[in-house]
């Protein structure tokens, strides 16, 4: 019998990747599997864990941003329990392998097949399984759900119906695929029906299902198939996300039809040129807005998601998107700021260009916190401000004009910030 301990990040989102792989270590009888999600709460948490538990295997999903950290956890971990074998897998993993010198394996891609080979004994250091891998299977929750309840009690349940993505954004890591990100690829309807009936059946406390795709139902055939069985079995709320360019009246319908209450698509840049240079180009401005009127039109909750301190952008370009969200007034207009992640075409060019100078070594663990370009410090700070208040400014029907205002002001107080905004909506009140 094998002890495995599995370890992420903690996040509001339960970790898929992990529970896939519990299911995959399921058909391994034997073995002993438990969690660990690092918070920023408790520092000790893992180190607790791995002193309690005395795990054989030591497995890490990391993304890039989480890396150094999860390097630093391992090589402490390597002095004080040698034995313990180090398995590290996740996004970062594949796409940065031959970075990672400080496991005993390195999981390219897919981990189902990997984490069972390597449990059941498997010497190879660098393991390559496609992502698609996880397409026969269905995510074990019991055991994730009891260790950690708040994702049980969540009335929101995330899922997976395709790995892969059919676009090639210039800031995201799908842009530079490699082999074993094998395109989009498709679960069956009938799987994902199963998942989800599962899910409500096991879990009665859930409301909606969270359809993590990057693109969801970019196949039509699988979208018009997906419809109808989910309608019949299912019939439950359910969110999910797409690309503007996906849009058209077929699409909509199909997903209004299917029950989906709410939506998530980025705008990402007012500024066609910038939209070029970030591999969004492919609507012009007028379509853009265009064809997000037309999803309100299908009475869906939208989400907006956009990115400021876009490489050559200016605070104009920022507000001008607000005031194209303050038109469209979105349930959410969410932000967050770019970050150069290195090997994306974008990362790359921001170096190319002397905007950017790090490596992957100073990427924060979340894009909320700075812009990492080589932008003046005060437009810095307005970024960082104008993170913080563009929700709110972009339900306000001046708020464009309230966001300028405070923004420009550098007093970045509560009792300016009531000021501001009061006139402001006093002004757009007497219609002046
Ligand atoms: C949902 C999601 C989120 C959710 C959280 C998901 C969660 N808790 O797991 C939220 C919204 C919170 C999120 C946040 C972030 N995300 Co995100 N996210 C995704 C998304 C859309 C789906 C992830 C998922 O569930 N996939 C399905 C599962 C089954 O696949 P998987 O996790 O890759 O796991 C498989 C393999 O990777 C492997 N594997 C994974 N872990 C391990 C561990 C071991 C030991 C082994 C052997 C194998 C293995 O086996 C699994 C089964 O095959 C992906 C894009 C994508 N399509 O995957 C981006 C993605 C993972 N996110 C990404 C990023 C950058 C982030 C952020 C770091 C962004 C940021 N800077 O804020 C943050 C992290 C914030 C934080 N606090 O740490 C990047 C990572 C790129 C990279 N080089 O690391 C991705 C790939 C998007 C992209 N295309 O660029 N994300
Ligand atoms: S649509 Fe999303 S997942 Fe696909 S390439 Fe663009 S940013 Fe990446």
């Amino acid at each position: 019998m094998k002890k495995i301990l599995l370890v992420a990040k903690k996040t509001g989102v339960e970790p898929l990747g992990l529970m896939y792989l519990h299911s995959a270590l399921n058909v391994c009888h034997n073995n002993e599997i438990e969690f660990c999600l690092v918070g920023n709460d408790d520092p000790k948490e893992l180190s607790n864990k791995i002193h309690t538990f005395q795990p054989d295997i030591i497995g890490f999903s990391v993304w890039t941003g989480w890396h150094m950290q999860v390097k630093g956890i391992c090589q402490a971990t390597r002095e004080q329990y040698p034995n313990i074998k180090i398995v590290i897998g996740g996004p970062h993993a594949s796409w940065f392998a031959e970075d990672i010198d400080f496991a005993d394996h390195v999981v390219i891609g897919g981990g189902c097949d990997a984490i069972v080979d390597i449990v059941a004994g498997g010497r190879t250091k660098t393991h390559r399984t496609r992502f698609s891998s996880i397409l026969p299977i269905i995510p074990f929750r019991d055991k994730l759900y009891s260790q950690y309840p708040e994702f049980k009690n969540n009335t929101i349940k995330s899922m997976m119906a395709s790995t892969g993505c059919a676009f090639r954004c210039a800031y995201c890591y799908n842009s530079n695929p490699i082999p074993e990100a094998d395109g989009l690829k498709y679960r069956t309807v009938k799987s994902v029906i199963h998942e989800a009936r599962e899910i409500f059946s096991n879990f009665p406390n859930t409301k909606l299902i969270f359809f993590q795709d990057d693109a969801f139902g970019f196949n039509i055939n699988w979208l018009r198939e997906f419809h109808t069985e989910w309608k019949e079995n299912i019939n439950k709320p359910l969110a999910c996300q797409f690309r503007l360019e996906m849009v058209n009246y077929r699409y909509l319908s199909l997903l209004k039809k299917s029950g989906c209450t709410s939506v998530t698509f980025a705008l990402e840049s007012a500024n066609h040129k910038i939209r070029k240079l970030i591999g969004r180009a492919q609507l012009t401005n007028t379509e853009m807005v265009n064809f997000a009127e037309t999803v309100k039109g299908f009475d869906f909750k939208i989400r907006t998601e956009q990115m400021l301190g876009l490489p050559t952008s200016t605070i104009e370009d920022d507000l001008a998107l607000l005031k194209i969200n303050i038109d469209l007034n979105p349930a959410m207009a969410w932000t967050s700021i770019y970050v150069p992640y290195r090997g994306t075409p974008l990362g790359e060019y921001t170096v190319k260009q002397g905007l950017y100078h790090g490596s992957n070594e100073d990427i924060p663990q979340t894009f909320f916190e700075g812009s990492l370009l080589n932008f003046t410090p005060e437009h810095q700070k307005k970024i960082e401000i104008l993170h913080k208040i563009y929700a709110t400014c972009a339900k306000m029907e001046n708020g464009h004009i309230v966001a300028r205002e405070f923004i420009d002001s550098k007093d970045y107080s509560w009792e300016n910030w009531y000021k501001i905004s009061k006139e402001n909506l006093f002004q757009y009140f007497y219609n002046l």
